[in-house]
């Protein structure tokens, strides 16, 4: 199999059975006046990361890979945002309040939207997701047996949630999970680094992490 040179040992993988998946490269986390700010974080940190992200989408479709995309959101009626959920912390907008860019975390909203410059393409996978993982109460299993897929890269926002819980989910699953260390952030540089860290620990416990520019080389190789 090819192999991407990666952290903390060579990611072995099978062409054709591997996916990108982008978590979340919402308004709500990327810009002033969303749900990253409205909790307090410095939302530049995340939106710097956009070009990265671009360019590895850009690369997985060029090698002919499947791209799925993830936001998190819920239904108007909140009926799938549990108490537990909404009332956490003190934002000052929470989930389902009107804010700037329409109703916090709202599947239709203008603020819950993919950013523009890495929307999907037409007939691209997007799973919307009540949780922070992707795989939870969504068809997120279905689309990627229906797919083929056996392997997955991942980028996005945040590094320690939604990015983290989707990898662990899917590491439970089988999957293959290599994160693409700089087409993610998070808006803590220090749970970043320790999520990296404990992601590749241990012999790969979670899975493997690499630059976007080595991921894209290798994934070119494999394909010759
Ligand atoms: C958060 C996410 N951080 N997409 N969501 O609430 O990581």
């Amino acid at each position: 199999m090819p192999e991407i040179p990666a952290q903390p040992f060579p990611f072995a993988f099978e062409p054709g059975a591997v996916a990108l998946i982008v978590i979340d490269m919402q308004r709500d986390f990327t810009e002033p006046g969303g749900f990253g700010e409205s909790l307090g974080n410095d939302v530049s940190r995340v939106a710097a990361i956009v070009p990265t992200v671009k360019r590895l989408i850009a690369g997985c479709r060029a090698a002919g890979m499947p791209v799925i995309h993830t936001m998190e959101c819920h239904r108007p009626d909140l009926s799938d945002c549990p108490p537990a959920k909404r009332l956490r912390g003190k934002p000052s907008l929470r989930i389902g309040d009107a804010g700037p860019m329409g109703r916090i975390l709202v599947a239709g909203e203008p603020g819950t939207a993919i950013l523009p410059e890495l929307a999907p393409l037409p007939g691209e996978v997007v799973i919307e997701k009540p949780g922070k993982g992707a795989f939870y109460a969504t068809p997120l299993s279905d689309e990627l047996a229906r797919l083929g897929i056996r392997q997955l890269v991942f980028a996005g926002v945040t590094t320690e949630v939604c990015v983290q819980t989707t990898m662990r989910e899917a590491n439970d699953r089988g999957f293959d999970c290599l994160l693409a260390e700089d087409a993610t952030e998070s808006y803590f540089p220090a749970f970043k680094a320790a999520t990296l860290e404990m992601i590749r620990a241990q012999g790969a416990i979670v899975g493997w992490t690499a630059a976007t520019d080595t991921i894209l080389a290798g994934l070119q190789g494999g394909g010759d």
